[in-house]
C-alpha cells in the first residue's frame, strides 16, 4: 500500500491525495459508505458500484463476527467474495460497537467480555481476537481494538483507559505481524487516537499512535455527543502530532459541515452512518440543506427531488413521488433517499478535493459550510 499527497491547501490543513491497495485506489478526502452487516443497507452492489461509486466502503467486526461469523467467511474466500465488492474495504475493529450495542460488557485488561445484541449469548473480544477475526474478513484497512470512551468522561478514566488502548494496541500490531493475509491482497493496520476530550491527553495519544509507524492512523472517541467545537478543537491537536505523510482517519463523522471542516483540520478519510440511517428516515442532505421527505410541504411539489443531479434517482423521481412513498411505507422511498444521500457525500469530498486541488478550498468550504446549514 502507498499513500501520494499531491497538494495542501495553502489556507487551511487540508490535503488531497491518493491511497494505493490491492483493490484499486482511494481518492482521498473520502467518505465511506457504511456496510456494517456487509451490505450498505437497502442498496444492491450494481447501484453502489455503477452509481453512487464509492472508491471504499466499511464494515463491521461486530456484526460480521456475530453473523455470518468468521467460518462462513472463511469458506466464501473473505467478505470481498461473500458480498461481490471487488473495490477496497475497510472494518472497524468491533472497538465501538461493543460499547455502543451489547449489554453487560465488561472491560478488563484482557479485553471485553459482552453480551450478543442478537440472541444473548456471552463472548469476549482480545486485541489478538480482533485481529483473527479482520484476518478472516478480509479488509483491505483494518482497525486496532481500542476503548472508545463515552461523553463526557471522568479525566482519570479516559487517561487509565487511553493507556489500556496503546497496550492494546501493541498487542494488535504483534498478532497482526505474526498472521499471514489470507486470501492474496494485502491487508494494513491503523492505530486509534483516543483521550477523550483532553488536550494533554489527545497530545500524548497522537504521540504515542505515530510512534508505531503504521501506513496510516485513526482518530476515534470524537462524535460521541460534545458540541462540534469540542469535536474540531481535539481534531486539530491531533493532526498537527500525526505524520503528514500518512493517511488520517476520523472514526464515525459526521455531518456535511462536520466532514468540510475536519477536511480543513487535516483528515483524509470519513465513515458515517448519518447519510444512509437519516435517508431511510426520509431525510436527505442538500448543498442548500436538509430536507424532511415526509413533509406535508411536498405533497404537491412536482419538481425533481433534487435538481442538481447527483444521481439518476434526483432527477428521476419528484419530491411528491418520494413524500408519497414514505407516506405508505414502500421501500423505495428509503432507497431512494440512500442513494441520493451517499451520492451527495460523495460528490462533496470529490468537490472538496476539486477546490484543494485548484488552491481555492477555503474560500469554496466557507460558502458551503452557510448553505449547508439550513432547513427546506
Ligand atoms: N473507535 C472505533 N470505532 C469507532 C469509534 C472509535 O472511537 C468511533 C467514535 N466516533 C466511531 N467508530 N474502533
Amino acid at each position: 500500500m502507498k499513500f501520494d499527497l499531491l497538494q495542501n491547501d495553502p489556507k487551511s490543513q487540508a490535503r488531497a491525495g491518493v491511497i494505493h491497495t490491492d483493490h484499486g485506489k482511494i481518492e482521498t478526502p473520502i467518505f465511506m459508505p457504511v456496510g456494517t452487516v456487509g451490505t450498505v443497507k437497502g442498496v444492491h452492489q450494481r447501484e453502489l458500484e455503477q452509481e453512487i461509486n464509492p472508491d471504499i466502503i466499511l464494515g463491521n467486526t461486530y456484526h460480521l463476527y456475530l453473523r455470518p461469523g468468521t467460518d462462513i467467511l472463511e469458506k466464501a474466500g473473505g467478505l470481498h467474495k461473500f458480498m461481490n465488492w471487488d473495490r477496497p474495504i475497510l472494518t472497524d475493529s468491533g472497538g465501538y460497537q461493543v460499547y455502543s450495542l451489547s449489554s453487560n460488557r465488561k472491560i478488563k485488561e484482557e479485553g471485553v467480555k459482552f453480551k450478543s445484541h442478537i440472541d444473548g449469548s456471552y463472548h469476549t473480544f482480545t486485541p489478538e481476537r480482533a485481529m483473527d477475526i479482520q484476518r478472516s474478513i478480509g479488509g483491505d484497512i483494518i482497525m486496532a481494538f481500542d476503548e472508545c470512551t463515552p461523553y463526557p468522561c471522568d479525566y482519570n478514566y479516559a487517561r487509565r483507559s487511553m493507556h489500556m488502548t496503546h497496550r492494546w494496541l501493541k498487542r494488535c500490531i504483534t498478532r497482526f505481524d505474526e498472521t499471514p493475509d489470507l486470501y492474496g491482497h494485502k491487508q494494513t493496520l491503523f492505530p486509534i487516537v483516543q483521550g477523550s476530550t483532553y488536550i494533554d491527553l489527545r497530545k500524548q495519544s497522537a504521540e504515542a499512535i505515530a510512534a508505531t509507524e503504521q501506513f496510516g492512523n485513526a482518530i476515534g472517541g470524537l462524535s460521541v455527543g460534545e458540541p462540534a467545537e469540542e469535536m474540531y478543537a481535539m481534531t486539530e491537536v491531533v493532526t498537527a502530532i500525526l505524520p503528514k505523510e500518512k493517511p488520517r482517519y476520523l472514526m464515525g463523522v459526521g455531518t456535511p459541515i462536520n466532514l468540510l471542516e475536519n477536511v480543513a483540520l487535516g483528515v483524509d478519510m470519513f465513515d458515517c452512518v448519518m447519510p444512509t440511517r437519516n435517508g431511510r428516515n426520509g431525510m436527505i442532505f442538500t448543498a442548500h440543506g436538509t430536507m424532511n421527505m415526509k413533509n406535508k410541504k411536498w405533497e404537491e411539489d412536482f419538481s425533481p427531488l433534487d435538481p442538481a443531479n447527483y444521481a439518476w434517482v434526483d432527477t428521476a423521481y419528484t419530491k411528491a413521488y418520494v413524500r408519497h412513498l414514505f407516506t405508505v411505507n414502500e421501500m423505495l422511498g428509503r432507497q431512494i433517499c440512500t442513494i441520493h444521500n451517499l451520492s451527495f457525500y460523495l460528490w462533496l469530498m470529490r468537490e472538496a478535493r476539486k477546490h484543494i486541488l485548484a488552491g481555492d478550498f477555503s474560500t469554496w468550504k466557507d460558502k458551503m459550510v452557510k448553505q449547508l446549514d439550513n432547513r427546506l
